[in-house]
């Protein structure tokens, strides 16, 4: 098990595909530590995948693994996203997914951006 009682890092994970290019994503935004693109379900108007170009199962292995470099590269990379897409303004949801009691599906570290419309206050 990782740190994250999740098991460790799986290369066949979408989100690794994702970034070896060999399934497509509508991509938003890559850089050298992050890489944005367009949820297939998306739950509101705009709603981005970001993920780190490191191997991390999710928050808790990314936020005790990653190096200075990778964290503030990946969350510059998050306000960056958010504010391209003009969601600064009026507002937007980050949220992240960590564990099964999270709801995480895919095991790779990725935070969710909603916006595009008024969203209501979080029930669990
Ligand atoms: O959510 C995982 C999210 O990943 C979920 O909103 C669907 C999305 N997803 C799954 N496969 C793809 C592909 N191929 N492209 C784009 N988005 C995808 P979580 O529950 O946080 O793990």
């Amino acid at each position: 098990m990782s740190v994250t009682g999740l098991p460790p890092y799986d290369d066949s994970n979408v989100f690794a595909r994702i970034l070896r290019g060999e399934i497509p994503a509508t991509k938003v935004h890559e850089d050298d530590h992050a890489l944005a693109f367009r949820d297939i379900n998306p739950q509101t108007p705009v709603h981005v995948l970001v993920i780190p170009k490191g191997r991390y199962v999710s928050l808790a292995d990314f936020s005790a693994s990653a190096s200075e470099a990778e964290i503030a590269g990946f969350w510059r990379a998050v306000g960056k996203v958010a504010k391209d897409l003009g969601l600064e303004g009026a507002g937007y949801r980050v949220l992240t997914n960590m564990g099964e009691d999270g709801g995480q599906e895919v095991p790779h570290f990725h935070v969710h951006i909603f916006g595009g419309r008024r969203i209501g206050r979080m029930v669990p």
